[in-house]
């Protein structure tokens, strides 16, 4: 049998907040091992290495209303770009971020490949803000937003002609921090949300069985995951730039992880907001690694 194929594409982009060394999220996952992990699963994987990231800008304006608006639509444009090649391969890609804004780049590049994209929001906070509604001015709390047609023109039309991805074929996972424009947001497109309060009542265990009926019942035809790590709690993950207490557990997240592996609906998946100048030890990006073995088909026995 043929080995299934896949494709790392690293994204060193710190250009959606203003903690710096989220940047280096992808040596990080590296560093822990992430390509060794998943060979050892069988898999024929491909380094594609970094997109490159200019370093020299930065320049903020206080009149900007998204800051680095211009960096980030570099980084997505290339990110689109590469995501849309290895998928053109028949490779699966597993993007290391960066931080969220680069979900504009690589969901701009999946959705060219498919008509009824469903895509899991996994997160602390729901992404899901507009230039109207930020209140940082942070394009990582946009990308969500972004990739559903919302917000600012350029960052839409990162994706060209491909679809929006559809309000009903979102389900978000974990959230507990959510601006009261983004409330109102999810309130008025019904969009699916399994915020901690969920969680606590139902269990992980049914929120991934009735994601997976959800989106099959969509009939959507690929689903991408897009992992913040800041959708764990703090203890497990403390090096991201925005820590919400009150998070998923450690086996919570991996019970989610080998449950949509069992499904067998994912077609690719992110890992963002690893920032190793936060953290301790590498905690964070080696529990990115360990999720990534386990959407991937590690068994425990
Ligand atoms: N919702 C806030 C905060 C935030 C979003 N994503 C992260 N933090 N990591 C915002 O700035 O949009
Ligand atoms: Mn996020
Ligand atoms: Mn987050």
């Amino acid at each position: 049998m043929e080995k299934k194929k896949i494709s790392i594409i690293g994204v060193p982009s710190d250009y959606g907040q203003q903690r710096r060394g989220v940047d280096m999220g992808p040596s990080a996952m590296r560093y822990a091992g992430a390509i060794e992990r998943l060979e050892k699963l069988g898999y024929d994987v491909n380094d594609e290495g970094n997109v490159s990231v200019h370093k020299t800008k930065k320049t903020k304006s206080e009149e900007d209303k998204l800051l680095n608006l211009e960096e980030v639509l570099e980084v997505s444009e290339q990110l689109a770009e590469k995501v849309d090649e290895v998928i053109k391969q028949g490779r699966f890609p597993v993007i290391l971020g960066g931080d969220h804004s680069i979900s504009i780049g690589s969901i701009a590049g999946i959705r060219r490949h498919y008509k009824n994209l469903g895509v899991i929001w996994f997160d602390a906070h729901t992404d899901i803000n507009t230039p109207e509604t930020t209140p940082s001015g942070n394009i990582h709390g946009m990308p969500l937003a972004v990739n559903l047609g919302l917000g600012d023109e350029r960052l839409i039309n990162v994706a060209k002609d491909a679809p929006a991805v559809k309000f009903e074929n979102v389900v978000i996972i974990g959230a507990r921090s959510i601006d009261e424009g983004e409330k109102a947001l999810i309130k008025e497109k019904k969009i699916k949300i399994f915020t901690m309060h969920e969680i606590d009542r139902m269990g992980m265990s049914k929120v991934i069985e009735e994601t997976v009926a959800y989106l099959k019942a969509r009939q959507v035809d690929g689903v991408h995951i897009s992992i913040d790590l800041d959708a764990l709690d703090p203890i497990y993950t403390p090096g991201v730039g925005t820590p919400v207490p009150g998070g998923i557990t450690y086996r919570e997240s991996h019970l989610a992880m080998e449950m949509l592996e069992e499904a067998k609906i994912i077609t690719s998946c992110e890992f963002v907001e690893v920032n190793p100048i936060l953290d301790e030890r590498n905690k964070t990006a080696d529990t990115a690694v360990a999720l990534m073995g386990s959407l991937m088909g590690e068994k425990l026995v």
